[in-house]
């Protein structure tokens, strides 16, 4: 029986269509740039936001309306959570999902017996995927919902909650491993500290690098290829998150030995917590050959804190496209909506129209992302602002054959020297001109 019946098979309809139920501008297979779109963009839902979120906030109760609201079982709700998953999934032609170990199997009273409620909802996920198109794009551990993790997993400055996290992180790599997960996140959680005040910093960082070590040696010790992602968050829960954007964990990583077991998940909202745009998250994350995936959300600027709003800004979703497309893609990474309806679009036809929503909005920023490509304006304006580099001094000097004392001698009898413009009013226009043509 459907868990979500009144939710119809969603297709393209085109531009003029004002049907909810369909595409306007993702048509899956249609091609750009020699790639198909449901290529590029590797969609995926997420199980806790799309089928647990109440839609609560600190001031009121959950508003969401959902299929098994009429149940009490937790290990029934969470059969038919999975079903209802797979079958969303499929109906809006969303192909991956993800998922924490807590969100799709209910906690038991020690680590064995929530193991076990989880081994039985994975045996389920297993058997839908049989039946259903959904893949797996990443699995992680929920290791900051229940009070032993009030000072973190990792970092907790309690060593018996460092082991129980790394007993729980194994079997979530385990299950990820089960159901062909092509990658497994590490987001922070309660990794960070309230106050220095009562915080060895250093030990709790060590700490975090051995935990990375165990779990990168047991990966490789049961054959688990998908890739490892970390996901910058600068505050919330702690207010201080020590994953606190790419270019802190690029120098953890590189400090303790892991670049090349480990890239990002970068998520927009994240990045404008962290007072960054999300193009320059993505932009240090693929310079630095480490940008793995991406949770597809957007935030709201007047707000302080983590709103996980679907994506509808069409600057934002070009400008992110345009990184992945500079990138080659996202590889074995995806566009992951971390994101839910707001607390007053609570019905089940709500959850599934933000879906396409935001699905629309990623297709729309990626036909305009591949026009800046082909068109080539933009990228000709910075390889012009750069052209000193490319011959005379700047290329000797990048050729490694410049010193010091070379360019005294060179610099001290030069007349004024004169800058071409920035032209970023011209760029601006060039970006409105390939989102709205
Ligand atoms: C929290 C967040 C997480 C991670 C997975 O802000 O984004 O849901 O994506 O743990
Ligand atoms: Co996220």
């Amino acid at each position: 029986m459907a868990v979500f019946a009144e939710i119809p098979e969603v297709g393209y309809e085109g531009l003029d269509s004002k049907n909810p139920f369909a595409f306007k501008h993702y048509n899956p297979d249609e091609m750009v740039g020699g790639k198909s779109m449901k290529d590029h963009l590797r969609f995926s839902m997420a199980f806790w936001h799309s089928m647990n979120n109440v839609m609560n906030d600190p001031f009121g109760v959950g508003t969401a309306q959902r299929p098994w609201d009429h149940l009490t079982d937790p290990m029934q709700i969470a059969e038919m959570k999975m079903r209802g998953l797979f079958e969303l999934t499929t109906k809006l032609q969303i192909p991956f999902f993800c998922f924490h170990d807590r969100d799709i199997a209910p906690e038991g009273s020690t680590l064995r017996e929530s193991n076990k409620n989880l081994d039985q909802i994975v045996d389920l996920a297993a058997s839908l995927q049989a039946e259903h198109p959904t893949k797996l794009l990443w699995g992680t551990a929920n290791l900051f919902t229940n009070p032993r993790f009030m000072f973190g997993a990792a970092t907790s400055p309690n060593a018996e909650v460092f082991a129980y996290a790394a007993a729980q992180v194994k079997k979530a790599i385990e299950v990820t491993q089960k159901l062909g997960g092509e990658n497994y996140v590490f987001w922070g959680g309660r990794e960070g500290y309230e106050t220095l005040l009562n915080t060895d910093m250093k030990r709790e960082i060590d700490n975090l690098g051995r935990f990375m070590h165990m779990a990168v040696d047991y990966a490789k010790k049961i054959g688990f290829t998908g890739q490892f992602l970390f996901e910058p968050k600068p505050k919330e829960p702690t207010k201080h998150q020590y994953d606190f954007d790419a270019g802190t964990i690029l120098g953890f990583l590189r400090g303790y030995d892991l670049i090349d077991h480990v890239k990002l998940n970068i998520e927009t909202n994240h990045a404008t917590l962290a007072t960054h745009t999300m193009q320059h998250e993505l932009h240090t994350a693929r310079i630095n050959g480490v940008l793995g995936s991406v949770d597809a959300n957007q935030g709201d600027l007047l707000l302080g804190w983590d709103t996980d709003q679907f994506p509808t800004d069409l600057y934002e979703t070009t400008l992110v496209m345009y990184e992945v497309l500079k990138n080659g893609g996202l590889h074995s990474g995806g566009l992951n909506f971390d994101a839910k309806p707001r607390r007053g679009s609570f019905t089940a036809a709500d959850l599934a129209e933000t879906h396409i929503i935001g699905m629309d909005a990623f297709a729309q920023g990626l036909k305009a992302a591949q026009k800046l490509i082909d068109d080539g304006e933009m990228e000709a304006i910075v390889n012009e602002r750069y052209a000193s580099w490319e011959s005379g001094i700047g290329k000797s000097i990048e050729d490694g054959k410049e010193s010091f004392e070379s360019l005294e001698a060179y610099a001290i009898d030069k007349p004024e020297i004169s800058n071409i413009s920035g032209r970023q009013e011209r760029l601006e226009a060039i970006l409105n001109r390939a989102i709205f043509s």
